[in-house]
């Protein structure tokens, strides 16, 4: 019996020396010291002894369990040690690296000026519509009065889906829908996204946005629509910004014209932006022609309406004095970053 308990305390201490993780110790511990373990099965074994022995063989047995006992506590405690060491080496932090930043985001230039042309127009009494890039031939050409055959019509310059269906080639058809289904008055402005079969260049892009404003009603006069224009150029450009009026011909407007603003490098004395004139040619406007009311359903005899429509790239790039339309499209944070 005393052998046995040799045997035990020997090979407890010997694997003790090789256990690397509380588990395995924890095994250990039940594998010699608990109920069904080696120690209590020699316990056991003592009912077989002489009476007289027992006391003295009892007292043995007990020492030996304490002390394996505490050999088995001491392993764990180092154990448990080493495991805390190795969990705060690994969780050190260098306190002195960067922290995480979160960069604030900015709008898009031309985000910036739809807001800034938003603003203006419903400041006025307009109201922003939205319409279909995919749309209706009827409505993109036909009842803006361009007529089968005419040259805008030429798949050279519009992207056709089928016979009767392009990519919209102004925001235009959207007032025309409107036109169709309301009652004058009418006040609206239609920003979006609109094609034309176009290479890129500095100022050309197959994909482009605009905005056009439309407003029809009892006694609309030019003067009306000089005094829209007046007020968005100075609302957009700033104090001092004029318009002038050139005579141009649209389909869709009778009188139309190109309309220059004020040169804001130069302040109109003439420079080299607005090659020596003084004016920059920004938009087109008229008074909607008589033949486009009554196609849409609106008596001419008794309404008269304005429209204008300009590129929102121009805008931008006028306003932040951009060289090359394609950085308004490349996404180079570069240039994105200085309109915060
Ligand atoms: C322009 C120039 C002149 C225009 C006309 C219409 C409509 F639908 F009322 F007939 N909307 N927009 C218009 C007029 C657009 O863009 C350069």
């Amino acid at each position: 019996m005393q052998d046995q308990l040799k045997s035990i305390r020997e090979h407890v201490a010997e694997e003790l020396k090789n256990i690397q993780d509380s588990n395995a110790l924890e095994q250990l511990r039940v594998r010699v010291l608990g109920k069904k373990g080696e120690l209590t099965a020699i316990l056991r074994g003592m009912g077989k002894l002489p009476a007289e022995e027992r006391p003295k063989m009892g007292q043995i047995v007990n020492e030996t369990r304490e002390k394996l006992e505490s050999a088995i506590d001491e392993a764990a405690a180092a154990l448990r040690q080493r495991e805390k060491e190795f969990r705060l080496k690994r969780e050190t932090i260098d306190v002195t690296l960067p922290g995480k930043t979160r960069e604030a985001g900015s709008l898009h230039p031309m985000n910036i000026v739809l807001d800034d042309l938003l603003d203006i127009f419903t400041g006025m009494g307009f109201e922003a519509v939205e319409g279909p890039e995919i749309e209706y031939d009827h409505y993109n050409f036909e009842l803006l009065n361009l007529p089968k055959n005419h040259p805008a019509r030429d798949a050279q310059d519009t992207f056709y889906v089928d016979d009767n269906v392009v990519l919209r080639t102004h925001t235009s058809p959207v007032q025309a829908r409107i036109m169709t289904t309301r009652k004058p008055p009418i006040r609206i402005v239609s920003p979006g996204r609109v094609y034309r079969a176009d290479e890129v260049d500095a100022t050309h892009s197959p994909v482009f946005h605009q905005i056009e404003g439309l407003v029809i009603d009892e006694n609309i006069s030019i003067g009306d629509l000089k005094g829209t224009l007046d007020t968005f150029a100075e609302r957009l450009y700033g104090k001092g910004i004029a318009t002038r009026f050139r005579p141009s011909f649209f389909p869709f407007t009778e009188p139309s014209a190109e309309v220059d603003l004020t040169c804001a490098a130069c302040g109109g004395k003439g420079c080299r932006t607005c090659k020596g004139t003084g004016w920059i040619e920004v938009l087109g406007a008229g008074m909607v022609n008589p033949k486009v009311l009554d196609m849409c359903g609106i008596d001419s005899k008794k309404y008269s309406g304005f429209a204008f429509g300009m590129g929102i790239e121009r805008l931008t790039i006028l306003k932040y004095n951009v060289p090359d339309m394609r950085y308004l499209y490349e996404n180079d944070l570069r240039f994105l970053k200085q309109f915060r």
